[in-house]
């Protein structure tokens, strides 16, 4: 396997400094995060090297690779904001040779989260939202409620953007819907 300079290297060339300067905040939240929780740090430092990889890519190159890689073609309608985690998870596969199911995972469900989510998956998902480089209104509650309880962190970020997304009158992809439907609506 690649060492971490290496593979922060090949990260580094695929996008601006600002990103990849909130790639290594992602990488320090998820490594502590991985500590208090009890996940492997090291797929954890190596999930959040990754977890934007794709995102400068452009929408024809996503376009193809769904086509090609036989990803559902509803996919198609979305754009950037959805391709470059669940597709971008088959760009680290191919190119940077990441075979590990539980990193490729997280990569995929970085940007909506999903019903069932391992544990790695909710840490990337909630370092990538509360890494030192955010700033945003609730950034601090989410952060004190991530070193209390993982679960409740993923629920509060899901309600943020789901929030922020209808205020903004943007489409919801259905995972995301999935996501609040299981970690923020409360049963009946
Ligand atoms: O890649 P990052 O900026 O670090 O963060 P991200 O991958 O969590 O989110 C990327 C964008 O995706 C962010 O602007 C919010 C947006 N997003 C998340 N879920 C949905 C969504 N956009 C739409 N339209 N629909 C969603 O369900
Ligand atoms: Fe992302
Ligand atoms: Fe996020
Ligand atoms: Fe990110």
């Amino acid at each position: 396997a690649m060492d971490r300079e290496l593979l922060m290297q090949k990260v580094q060339m695929q996008m601006s400094e600002r990103r990849f300067k909130h790639v290594l905040g992602v990488e320090e939240t998820a490594i502590a995060l991985a500590e208090k929780y009890g996940a492997s740090p090291e797929k954890a430092s190596i999930a959040a090297l990754t977890h934007d990889y794709a995102k400068e890519r452009s929408d024809e190159e996503f376009q193809l690779v769904i086509r090609r890689d036989g990803f559902d073609l509803a996919l198609l309608k979305w754009n950037n904001a959805i391709w470059h985690g669940i597709v971008g998870a088959d760009f680290v596969q191919r190119e940077l040779g990441i075979d590990d199911e539980e990193i490729l995972n997280a990569i995929a469900l970085h940007t909506t989260g999903a019903a069932e989510m391992s544990l790695l998956a909710k840490i990337i998902y909630v370092a990538d939202f509360i890494e030192p480089g955010r700033d945003f209104p609730g950034v601090n509650e989410a952060r004190e409620i991530a070193l209390v309880n993982l679960d409740d962190a993923v629920a509060y970020e899901t309600k943020h953007t789901l929030t922020y997304l209808i205020e903004q009158g943007k489409p919801i992809y259905p995972k995301t819907i999935e996501t609040y439907n299981k970690w923020v609506a409360k049963h009946i």
